[in-house]
């Protein structure tokens, strides 16, 4: 199927998609035009017609819909989204009102600029998200989009300052330097070469599918027509371009103090950042501190401090310009004037394209985030899908085979759960007053999680030779089992930026910069000394994110990696196995299989096919909505084909609603006839 470039399946309404890694003829206008309006089994399956069911949904039921697109890193979810984003763009505003246009061109556009400052090149992926993204688009009683809002979760930020062998930094650094013409590079005191600068140095060499140079002119252009001014643009670019130089700034220790080393550097940066060299100098040297007496004082930095402090404020630079882009486009996209009133329910398509599950050589605090972040959207398919199905078969006192799968939510548990779960050891390591280390840190867990049958370490099981004792736990997760090294663990989870670097960029003369630092004009006394720490924060926002996605009708695409080497011809049955098997699909063709397709309260039901039967039209005088639902379903032969619950009647394949629905239709032009007959006194 793979090699006949068959990428999709289904299991009920449920795409497979398998990543084919070269392009196919089945996307584009006229595929669109096959799928539009049409119900999901009517085509082969395709991305386009669960997003038709969704749309339509959404459309004909007033339902906030979503679908939810999970898979491996490098497995196929963000070009899925883009196909998703494209089609309900194509189908939508057939009367090209002026607005709605420029709604969709904002949010088809909005990717290309997302892509370029939220994704890297990784050694699973050389386009890999290295931040989630859920976007909500919403349409007015219509179906046309009337605006759209952008969540984004976690940024991989260490990635700004470091990268592990092989990969890149995130494209927009190499776009800018290899893209940018020579005056913009000028301007910016760059040269056009990555291997110049510390922070694109290790990428700057690597081979990768993805063009720089035309990406940057996507780029510009995108920013151009989402309608960032050119003051914003530039101020864009002055930030990225802080950050290279940023990297490049080095420092020496001069006697009992640390110097820079080469102030031209400093004084660009001071330049591009419209700052006072001085105080940026500052800054990098010195941190303020309020003293036990309430005295604020100026403490010089170790050598290590002053680097420390370098890179946190890289990192942070990089994290906020990136925030503030997200919500300038959602400014620009936000529903505006709406009037429930006038313009009918507002309702909602979600779109969820997060970064996938993903294992390295070396698996820091990131990957960590990363994949309870997958364990946690896993949980949710559980339970929609698999246990919700389950339940509503014995609720309704269905005979049901009951289909056993793993339920993640034990490894959830060992993440999240409060007091005993890893991300609460990692915070209260991180609250201790003192020198409490990453090694403590891990102690803490073996003690603590040492009963866990998802928690390892070289402390639990000494023979492994493959975890050190100072340095890594394991978990085994639902995809397979990852090894972390704790080291950096509890400085990523503090996220520590002194104060100094936040005033610095509030007091900036440039607006978009100072607007991206507001927290800079507190002073150092009304600092909340313990902020919520990045593994919490990432968490709350997460579990938001399920609740969003909980209360909205799901549509799901599981994408499929077929081999680790992008290749379009090679088919690696082990791993796709084993993608099958850890993403549940087995379990999910059972539970569908063994289950029925389309369930119906007895009372709708019989509003709606009370037409085809002599018994029950037009009012049925039998003893209850069910008795007379089964007399419809006798009447046209379809008995083994239910199961008649407690409140509900379970239909098991299409087919049979299929022929109520066309004999449905069928009878409406003769009943409008005959009810216009008795109208006009004919009959
Ligand atoms: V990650 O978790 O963000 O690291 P994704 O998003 O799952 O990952 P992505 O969509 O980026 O993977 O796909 C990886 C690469 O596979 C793309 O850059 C394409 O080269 C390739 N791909 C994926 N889907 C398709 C497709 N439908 N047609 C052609 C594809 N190529
Ligand atoms: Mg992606």
């Amino acid at each position: 199927m793979f090699q006949k470039g068959r990428i999709y399946t289904y299991i009920g309404e449920v795409v497979v998609s398998m990543n084919p890694y070269r392009q196919m003829d089945i996307f584009g206008k006229e595929t669109i035009e096959a799928y539009r309006g049409r119900e999901l089994y009517e085509n082969p399956p395709h991305l386009y017609a669960v997003s038709d069911a969704a749309y339509k949904a959404m459309k004909r039921r007033a339902k906030d819909t979503c679908i939810v697109i999970s898979g491996e890193s490098g497995a196929g979810k963000t070009e899925a989204s883009k196909y998703i984003m494209q089609y309900i763009a194509a189908i939508t505003n057939p009367g090209q009102r002026v607005e709605v246009e420029s709604v969709k061109n904002v949010l088809l556009k909005s990717n290309c600029v997302l892509e370029a400052f939220g994704n890297a090149k990784t050694n699973r992926n050389d386009n890999s998200s290295r931040f989630g993204k859920y976007m909500d688009i919403n349409f007015n009683f219509n179906g046309d989009p009337t605006g759209g809002h952008i969540n984004n979760y976690l940024l991989e930020k260490s990635r700004v300052v470091h990268q592990q062998q092989g990969e890149r930094n995130f494209h927009s650094f190499y776009q800018l330097l290899r893209g940018g013409s020579e005056e913009m590079l000028q301007s910016l005191h760059l040269q056009g070469d990555p291997a110049l600068y510390v922070f694109t140095r290790e990428g700057a060499g690597a081979a990768t599918s993805y063009n720089d140079r035309s990406n940057h002119k996507a780029v510009m252009s995108a920013l151009d027509v989402i309608g960032f001014s050119n003051q914003e643009i530039t101020s864009i670019y002055q930030i990225l371009a802080s950050i290279l130089l940023l990297g490049n700034v080095q420092f020496e220790v001069d006697g009992e103090s640390v110097q820079v080393v080469e102030d031209g550097v400093v004084n660009q940066i001071a330049e591009l950042t419209a700052t006072d060299p001085d105080c940026v100098v500052k800054s990098l040297l010195y941190r303020t501190v309020a003293t036990g007496g309430g005295e604020v004082i100026e403490k010089g930095h170790t050598e290590q401090d002053a680097c420390f402090g370098r890179e946190a404020f890289a990192k942070a630079l990089y994290e906020r310009l990136f925030g503030w882009i997200v919500s300038r486009i959602n400014s620009v996209i936000e529903v505006k004037n709406y009037n429930p009133v006038l313009h009918g329910k507002n309702t909602v398509i979600g779109v969820l394209d997060i970064y996938g599950f993903e294992i390295f050589d070396n698996n820091s605090f990131e990957q960590f985030c990363i994949n309870y972040c997958n364990e946690k959207l896993q949980q949710l398919f559980i339970e929609l899908i698999l246990q919700q199905e389950q339940s509503e078969y014995q609720r309704e006192g269905i005979t049901w085979q009951h289909i056993d799968y793993f339920n993640n939510q034990i490894i959830v548990d060992l993440v999240e759960q409060p007091h005993k779960g890893i991300i609460s050891i990692l915070d209260e390591a991180c609250l201790t007053v003192g020198k409490v280390t990453d090694t403590v840190c891990l102690e803490s867990m073996n003690t603590k999680l040492a009963q866990h049958p998802h928690y390892t370490s070289r402390k639990l099981s000494p023979t492994d030779k493959t975890m050190d004792f100072q340095k890594h736990f394991r978990i085994r997760h639902y995809a397979g089992d990852v090894t972390y090294s704790v080291e950096g663990f509890l400085d990523k989870n503090k996220d520590l930026l002194f104060q100094d670097f936040k005033r610095l960029m509030y007091n900036s003369a440039n607006p978009v910069l100072k607007e991206m630092w507001p927290d800079g004009q507190l002073g150092i006394t009304e600092v909340t000394k313990r902020p919520l720490t990045a593994a919490s924060l990432f968490k709350n926002s997460i579990v938001a994110l399920v609740d969003k996605l909980a209360c909205k009708e799901p549509y799901y695409v599981r994408c499929i990696k077929p081999n680790e080497v992008k290749s379009p011809v090679l088919f690696d049955d082990a791993r796709c196995q084993h993608q099958v098997a850890y993403l549940g699909l087995l379990e999910n063709v059972m539970v569908r299989r063994a289950g029925f397709a389309y369930r119906q309260l007895y009372s709708r039901f019989l509003q709606r096919y009370k037409m085809t039967c002599e018994y029950t039209w037009p009012n049925h005088l039998m003893a209850s909505d069910r008795d007379a639902v089964e007399a419809i379903i006798r009447q046209h032969g379809f008995q083994d084909d239910v199961a008649f619950g407690h409140t509900k009647l379970f239909v098991r394949t299409p087919r049979s609603l299929f022929t109520l629905e066309q004999e449905r239709a069928a009878l409406i032009p003769i009943l409008v006839l005959f009810l216009q007959k008795i109208w006009r006194g004919a009959l």
